[in-house]
């Protein structure tokens, strides 16, 4: 289904066309791409919240500024789709997220107007400055650089280490803070509270509007009238917020806080900014899910619904057979509070991800135990290595992708010093319609090589529940344990905890000619794929390793003494991954045998549904048993 945009968007296909509206088509237009974004989004998914939030700010700046030449970044860019809109990209709107479809992010090879390749937080301001210094090196001194991030994605240190070079760099750079108060769940931390000091201190307000109205009128008196009134204007700043201006202390000119939906005024302020040279902070206040009533009002719910009724506001859900398996993630969260009630050294760390990862069911009821640290893995890596020098068991949940910002501190902080920090890997494996920069796809290569790190996967809820049990056990050094997104298959999943042994396998099925070894959640594929191939007179063997790492040599060695075909299989890169431990082994303990290795190839896997991609990859229920008939030509021909 098409669908048909306001009379005004209609007339847009670049921001040229922006540039030619006037006042109250400008106002309209906003209408116009609010509605388009609520419309398309209640159709066919994605996220919601953050679009509607910033309509008018991405209006202005297609207004003000001369894009694609002035560069315009925008941070984790799941915002952007009102940027999209208007740079060439409505009539293939309906297709964002979906298979062969344009991305939900911002991406280079997409548009000339995609700056930059975003999904992870906190990188605009480091991009946006490596461009605004690239310009002034090249001499395009009337280049403009604007880096468009949310004061969620402001909690990251990456954010703190790019304004400290901004602020000696000279550079044309606006920063545009897009403050809503909200991370996907509410913001946290003191930085939130700093804001909102500046947000609601009415005196610094009243006091700012009459300064910036005096700097527009020193500006018609030449360069160093300007100067002077500025210098004013900071020292002011200073002085109404009774401490120093954060920002102004890094060298960084503040502006605001200004009101991000009243287009009006964004217009001027930003024509204004455009002439004020150097690095400079725009602070922006806006509303998450401006204009839907139930977004502004549940904005966590709200920020990717899924698909739902734009007129009731019913969120669709599949059509449910019951009763059906619950999600790793509830699971991860039902039983670390069910494991955090039975011992007290437990704590949960979560970097911004309460209820995406279900850390939330442990902090509604252990809030002095369980913490959001911001969007910040890095920290929350450290952090829990710190809690954990301590005699304390940190679960530190973080989605698999994520944890890739934090890979020194795993090495450094945890590994190193065998400090007893649990690792949850969430979103391990092909994440679907969020694409390549979620694909949770090198973790198990990335563990694998760091010493002391055990790495689990769980084929179920119940081997989920028993790994987190085991784990937090003592003697235990660092362990990961990744799981998937989505359900897992088992309806009755609160069963009792059972302690594994570290690093010790299971056989699934036994069978002959052939043996499929699997690690975590598409362990339940192979299964699946052996009772198609038994229609077929064909019976391979079976085993889940349960643990990458350390691997089950005993196993292994009865595998190899066993078979001579083998396939392997991961939800993860093949480069350096399970398969290549199995290679690896191999060699090591002098076997042979032939290896056919399944999992994601060494390429980039675009967005698309799960299972589409798990076919493209090759290791589907079909794939596999497709790979396991291949395998046998030769002895099959036998016959
Ligand atoms: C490194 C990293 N960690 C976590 C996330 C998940 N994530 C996506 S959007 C978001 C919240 C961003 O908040 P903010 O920047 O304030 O933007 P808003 O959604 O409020 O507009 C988070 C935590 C991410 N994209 N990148």
């Amino acid at each position: 289904m098409l669908i048909k945009p306001g009379k005004i968007l209609a007339k847009i296909e670049s921001p040229d066309d922006v540039k030619n509206l006037n006042q109250t088509q400008l106002v309209e237009l906003c209408n116009d791409l609010r509605q388009f974004i609520v419309d398309n989004v209640s159709v066919y998914g994605g996220h919601f919240g953050a679009s509607l939030g910033v309509v008018e700010l991405t209006v202005a700046l297609h207004y003000v500024y001369n894009t694609p030449y002035d560069q315009l970044v925008w941070d984790v860019g799941h915002q952007a789709y009102g940027h999209k809109i208007l740079t060439g990209r409505r009539d293939n709107f309906h297709t964002n997220r979906t298979y062969n479809g344009i991305s939900g992010f911002p991406k280079r090879t997409e548009s000339k107007y995609d700056t930059f390749g975003v999904g992870h937080s906190t990188t605009s301001i480091s991009a946006g400055l490596g461009m605004a210094i690239a310009s002034k090196y090249k001499n395009e001194m009337d280049r403009q650089h604007i880096a468009v991030i949310g004061d969620g994605a402001m909690t990251g240190g990456l954010a703190f280490e790019a304004m400290n070079h901004a602020g000696v760099s000279n550079s044309n750079l606006l920063i545009i803070l897009n403050d809503n108060c909200m991370s996907i769940d509410p913001n946290v931390g003191a930085l939130k509270d700093y804001l909102t000091d500046i947000t609601t201190s009415g005196t610094y307000n009243r006091l700012k509007s009459d300064v910036w109205k005096v700097l527009g009128k020193m500006s018609k008196f030449g360069k160093s009238a300007q100067e002077i009134a500025s210098k004013l204007e900071s020292s002011l700043k200073s002085l109404i917020l009774h401490q120093s201006n954060l920002f102004e202390s890094l060298n960084l000119r503040y502006f605001g806080p200004v009101d991000g939906h009243d287009i009006d005024h964004m217009v001027h302020v930003l024509e204004d900014l455009k002439k004020i040279p150097g690095p400079k902070i725009l602070h922006c206040i806006t509303t998450k899910g401006k204009g839907f009533a139930l977004a502004e009002k549940d904005q966590t719910k709200w920020h990717a619904p899924g698909k739902f009724d734009k007129i009731t506001g019913v969120i669709r859900k599949k059509e449910i057979e019951m009763p059906q398996p619950p999600k790793y993630q509830v699971v991860f969260g039902e039983t670390l509070l069910e494991l955090a009630m039975q011992n007290d050294k437990i704590m949960g760390v979560t970097p911004a991800m309460p209820s995406g990862s279900s850390m939330n069911i442990m902090m509604k009821a252990m809030p002095d135990r369980s913490f959001d640290v911001g969007i910040a893995e890095q920290h929350a890596v450290t952090f829990s290595a710190g809690l954990a020098t301590q005699g304390l068991i940190p679960f530190c949940n973080i989605y698999s992708t994520f944890m890739q910002r934090a890979y020194d501190q795993v090495i450094h902080d945890v590994a190193i010093q065998k400090l007893p920090v649990v690792f949850c890997l969430d979103r391990a494996g092909l994440v679907g319609a969020d694409g390549p920069t979620h694909h949770g796809a090198y973790d198990l290569a990335y563990m694998r090589c760091i010493p002391n790190m055990v790495i689990a996967a769980p084929m179920n809820e119940s081997e989920l529940r028993n790994m987190m049990f085991t784990s937090q056990l003592p003697g235990n050094g660092p362990i990961a344990i990744r799981y998937p997104r989505g359900q897992g298959v088992m309806p009755e999943w609160r069963t009792p905890f059972e302690q594994l042994e570290i690093g010790r396998g299971r056989k699934i099925c036994d069978g002959e000619n052939v043996a499929i070894l699997s690690i975590g959640h598409v362990g339940n594929y192979v299964v699946n794929a052996c009772q198609l191939l038994y229609k077929s007179d064909i019976y391979p063997a079976h085993y889940d390793l349960r643990f990458a790492k350390p691997l089950d040599e005993v196993l292994l060695n009865e595998v190899f003494s066993k078979f001579n075909k083998i396939i392997t299989i991961e939800d993860g890169c093949l480069p350096g991954g399970f398969g290549s431990s199995i290679l690896e082994f191999m060699a090591d303990n002098n076997h042979s045998a032939q290896i056919v290795r399944l999992g994601i190839p060494d390429e980039i896997i675009e967005h698309g549904e799960p299972e589409q991609l798990h076919k493209d990859c090759g290791y589907d229920v079909e794939n596999i048993k497709n790979t396991v008939i291949k395998l046998l030509e030769p002895e099959l021909a036998k016959f």
